[in-house]
């Protein structure tokens, strides 16, 4: 029998590393695992794809063809260009989910807004349902962004709020460590809420209400780590799946 398909669904703000990570990780896969991944871009606004998308939604739905003939800005063109695409998700996903690959990847649009905030991500996830229950979200933030304790709640926090809009596990993912030695700040015990909690000082009320969130998140998340990549070098992408592996694999634990 062969396995259920996995469909991974990369989400993050724009020039965070989502589609450099998704040609990183798809090369990584296919070069030292042995996994011919098929990858899908759901960015109709691309400019560039550093990966060779196996569907690329701007064939079908192209922003700037649509911002030409309904007279748009490119913000108006984007949401536009999402709303469509969610119509029409399931003729979509059909188009991509008989291919042989067992794992899928999903790029989504640089600005995570006109994803996280239309019907297009809880819509997509419904039909994918439909195909396989291995579904992951992995949520790319720039390591510049986490510099104190209370950025790595800030990462868990929004990890979990994409969590409950799309409905599936996510994986916060920290990118670009070859430009940030994030070590020095918050370092390996940025998985040990025990840790953050207690250097989340100064924050009055705020600091409490954290810490008791942090310990829930850590209670029923999935994802306790958080991997440390780097999109461009190729760091971190065996913890990276491994991570994944554990969430979507009935197999269990790698580790
Ligand atoms: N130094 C460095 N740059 C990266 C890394 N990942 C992505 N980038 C760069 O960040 C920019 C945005 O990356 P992109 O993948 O297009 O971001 P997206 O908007 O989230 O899809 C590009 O110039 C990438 O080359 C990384 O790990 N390290
Ligand atoms: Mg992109």
């Amino acid at each position: 029998m062969t396995n259920p398909k996995t469909f991974i669904i990369f989400i993050g703000p724009a020039g965070s590393g989502k589609s450099t990570l998704v040609y990183a990780y798809s090369r990584w896969l296919e070069e030292v695992v042995g996994i011919k991944t098929y990858k899908v871009n759901l960015d109709p606004a691309a400019e560039y794809i550093p990966y060779e998308p196996d569907l690329d939604i701007r064939y079908l739905v192209n922003a700037d063809k649509i911002a030409r003939e309904f007279g748009l800005g490119p913000n108006g063109a984007l949401v536009k260009a999402m709303d469509k695409i969610a119509e029409n998700i399931g003729d979509i996903v059909n188009m991509f989910s008989n291919s042989d690959s067992e794992l899928v990847l999903i790029d989504t649009p640089g600005q995570m807004e006109v994803f996280l905030f239309r019907d297009i991500a809880f819509k997509l996830v419904e039909q994918l349902r439909k195909v396989s229950k291995n579904i992951v979200s992995i949520f790319v933030l720039d390591a510049d962004v986490i510099k104190r304790y209370e950025d790595y709640a800030f990462l868990s926090i929004i990890s979990v709020a994409v969590q409950i809009r799309l409905g599936v596990d996510v994986i916060p993912v920290i990118n670009k460590i070859d430009l940030t030695p994030i070590d020095n700040i918050v370092g390996d015990v940025i998985s040990d809420v025990d840790i953050v909690t207690k250097n989340l000082k100064g924050l009055g009320v705020y600091g409490e209400m954290l810490k008791e969130i942090l310990n829930i998140i850590a209670l029923y998340s999935k994802a306790t780590r958080v991997p440390k990549v780097s999109a461009k070098n190729f760091i971190g992408l065996e913890e990276l799946h491994r991570i994944v592996h554990e969430i979507t694999c009935a197999c269990g634990d790698l580790t």
